[in-house]
């Protein structure tokens, strides 16, 4: 299970603030919040920052990593972005977020995952656009898979992102992604699942419900990495008991360990 904390992201008035005044402690203490909640990567994205996102990128990966010493998943559809970022990566291995089937997208990531040695998180999507059906997901999966594989990718550093769509829009928003997690997992038993969970309750009242139950169907079908808000303690909880209850921590000790610093919020 990797927990990639989203929070450094430009779409967040706070965040734009915070890099258009340079104020680095801000961005410091976002990404020492995030890892003491338990934040195993830490996601940078700038993409609202048109005009100078290179730039952009290169002071936020420093300046997080003059507070923390993890890896960074480096969030940007532009090659040019990606490879900026990843060659100041100081700690770990770096993810590259995202590569889908697009073959733009492939011929110019692909060679950065390669040269990085980093992990990968695969959109499901390609030049025929979003996904609407589990089979879409799947046939976009399988071609990404060949592609990677073929690189000298591991299925270790695969994260697949089914993409989630929000079931204010579409009833079976939430169904497909379910059923696109267990067919990609029948298929490809060893690589990873990842998404961005918050999609699927936008334009809803209570999201925080619905993005929790949603973390739990989603693991239950093998999804196994998520890009979320690490301070969330209530959803941290739900992921630590849904993992202590799938059979996924030996003995219950991180479920335990994580109560007794605090990490998670009880239930009464
Ligand atoms: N898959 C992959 N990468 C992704 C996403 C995904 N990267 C970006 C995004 N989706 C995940 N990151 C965030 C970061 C911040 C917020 C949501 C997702 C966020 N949203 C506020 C909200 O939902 O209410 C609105 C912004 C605000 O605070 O003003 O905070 O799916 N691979």
């Amino acid at each position: 299970m990797l927990i990639i904390g989203e929070l450094i992201n430009t779409s967040r008035k706070v965040i734009n603030e915070a890099v258009d005044s340079k104020d680095e402690d801000y961005i410091k203490n976002v990404a020492l919040e995030q890892v003491k909640a338990g934040a195993d990567y830490i996601d940078i994205n700038c993409g609202t920052k048109v005009h100078n996102e290179v730039e952009t990128m290169e002071w936020l990966v420093d300046t997080v990593q003059n507070a923390v010493q993890v890896p960074l998943c480096i969030d940007s559809p532009n090659p040019k972005v990606l490879e900026a970022g990843l060659a100041l990566c100081k700690y770990g291995q770096p993810m590259i977020n995202s590569i889908t089937g697009e073959k733009n997208r492939v011929n110019n990531i692909l060679p950065l995952v390669v040269k990085y040695k980093a992990k990968v998180i695969a959109l499901c999507m390609d030049d025929a656009g979003m996904p609407e059906k589990a089979e879409d997901r799947l046939r976009v999966a399988k071609n990404l898979h060949a592609k990677l594989t073929e690189a000298g990718v591991s299925e270790n550093d695969i994260y697949f992102d089914p993409l989630i769509k929000p079931i204010s829009s579409v009833d079976s928003a939430g169904l497909e992604v379910l059923e696109a997690i267990k067919i990609i997992k029948q298929k490809y038993p060893n690589v990873h699942l990842v998404c961005g969970i918050s999609n699927v309750s936008y334009g809803l009242p209570n999201r925080k419900i619905l993005n929790r139950l949603f973390t739990v169907q989603t693991m239950t079908m093998g999804m196994d990495s998520y890009i979320l808000d690490p301070m969330d303690k209530g959803m941290m909880g739900i992921i630590y008991a849904s993992r202590a209850l799938l059979g996924q921590d030996p003995y219950c000790t991180d479920y335990i360990n994580a109560y007794r610093k605090g990490l998670y919020e009880e239930i009464n």
